[in-house]
């Protein structure tokens, strides 16, 4: 099991100038605390969207990386996503999802992976080019290395534990907006 505050670290540490999705729940808290910037756009409420806006995000601006970085509930909730991403493919497009089996923000109650649910092999059917699971923090590490160091659309499930990290981002979606565009120089 990866200890879902060093996942994130690591990650923190790779980005440039790549612009980010975070969703809703503890990968939200996680990624504000590892590194806040103004290309971190982070959802509020909008369960199962950011991979939704990650791919808007993706083609609008090819030249620039886009890091999805989701959770297990999310990512099922709109699960269908995957097949579109596959389908248009970005090959600037990382989907991570810090996979702690459960719906930690609302109570804990278990999801689908903590049953027989694949992510990695529905992404990979869905038609991403690389798609790996990493158990461990150092699986982790090279799948991210790969990414980073090669063409995508790359799908990353990272099984992880509950983060404990659980600092909060500015909640007003007009200052998140602004300061995103701004980050690409269209405020
Ligand atoms: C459509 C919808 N249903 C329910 C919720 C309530 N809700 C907020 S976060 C969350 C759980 C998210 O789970 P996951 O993506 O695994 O992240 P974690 O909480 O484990 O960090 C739920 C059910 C919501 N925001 N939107």
């Amino acid at each position: 099991m990866i200890d879902s505050q060093e996942a994130m670290d690591y990650l923190a540490e790779k980005l440039t100038d790549d612009l980010v999705v975070a969703s809703l729940g503890h990968t939200k808290y996680e990624i504000f605390e590892a590194r806040d910037r103004p290309e971190n756009f982070y959802l509020w409420n909008a369960m199962g969207m950011a991979p939704s806006v990650g791919l808007g995000m993706a083609m609008a601006a090819p030249e620039r990386r886009v890091a999805i970085l989701d959770g297990d509930g999310a990512l099922l909730m709109n699960l269908s996503t995957l097949a579109t991403e596959g389908w248009r493919a970005p090959p600037n497009l990382i989907h991570i999802v810090f996979d702690n089996r459960v719906h930690h923000m609302t109570g804990q109650q278990p999801t689908a992976t903590s049953g027989p649910a694949d992510l990695a092999a529905i992404a990979a059917g869905a038609g991403f080019s690389h798609a790996e699971r990493a158990e461990t923090l150092a699986a982790f590490q090279g799948a991210v290395d790969r990414a980073y160091a090669g063409e995508g659309p790359w799908f990353i499930q990272a099984l992880v534990t509950q983060a404990k990290r659980g600092g909060r981002p500015p909640k007003s979606p007009t200052l998140l907006r602004h300061r995103f565009e701004a980050a690409l120089g269209k405020g």
